[in-house]
C-alpha cells in the first residue's frame, strides 16, 4: 500500500516537471519570434503583403486597398463564368480613364510591372510583385473586360 502510494507521487511529479520544461520551451521560442520581428523592422527589410483578389464579371474586389512597399502577392480567384487575369500597372491616373486600343488598355505607354496570366473560372493563381510605393491600377485586359468594369485603385506606402 505504501509502494504503490510513492509509485503514484513519483508519477505525478514527474508528469509536473514535464509541462514545467514545455512552459519554458514555449517562452523560448515566443521570446525568438518576437526578437527576430524586432530585427526585421529595425533593418528596414521590405514588407512581404499577401492580398485576396476576386475576379468576376465584371469587376476586381481586393481584400485590402493598400500595401507596404515591398513583395506583394496577389491570390486572385475567379469567382466568374469567363477566363480573367490580374495585370498591376504603375499609374496616377485615374483606375477608369486608360486608354483603349481596340476592345482593350493600350499597354503600350503604360508601367505594367506583371500580371497574372489568364486563367480558367473557378480556379485560383497568383503571382508576387516587388513593388514600390506609388500608386497602381489593377485591371483585367481581355478584350471588353476592364470596359466592363475590371479595374481598380491600389496604393502602395
Ligand atoms: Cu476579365
Amino acid at each position: 500500500m505504501l509502494l504503490a502510494s510513492t509509485g503514484v507521487l513519483s508519477l505525478a511529479l514527474v508528469a509536473c516537471s514535464s509541462d514545467a520544461d514545455a512552459d519554458t520551451e514555449d517562452a523560448d521560442t515566443e521570446a525568438t519570434a518576437t526578437a527576430s520581428a524586432e530585427a526585421t523592422e529595425a533593418a528596414g527589410e521590405a514588407a512581404e503583403t499577401e492580398i485576396s483578389a476576386t475576379l468576376s464579371e465584371f469587376a476586381i474586389e481586393l481584400s485590402a486597398a493598400s500595401a507596404p512597399a515591398g513583395e506583394v502577392t496577389f491570390t486572385a480567384e475567379n469567382t466568374g463564368a469567363l477566363p480573367h487575369e490580374l495585370a498591376v500597372i504603375r499609374s496616377d491616373e485615374a483606375p477608369d480613364s486608360l486608354l483603349l486600343d481596340g476592345a482593350m488598355v493600350d499597354e503600350s505607354g503604360l508601367d505594367v510591372i506583371g500580371e497574372i496570366e489568364e486563367f480558367a473560372a473557378g480556379t485560383s493563381d497568383s503571382g508576387t510583385f516587388n513593388l514600390e510605393a506609388g500608386n497602381y491600377i489593377l485591371i483585367c485586359n481581355i478584350a471588353g473586360h476592364y470596359q466592363g468594369g475590371m479595374f481598380t485603385a491600389f496604393v502602395v506606402e
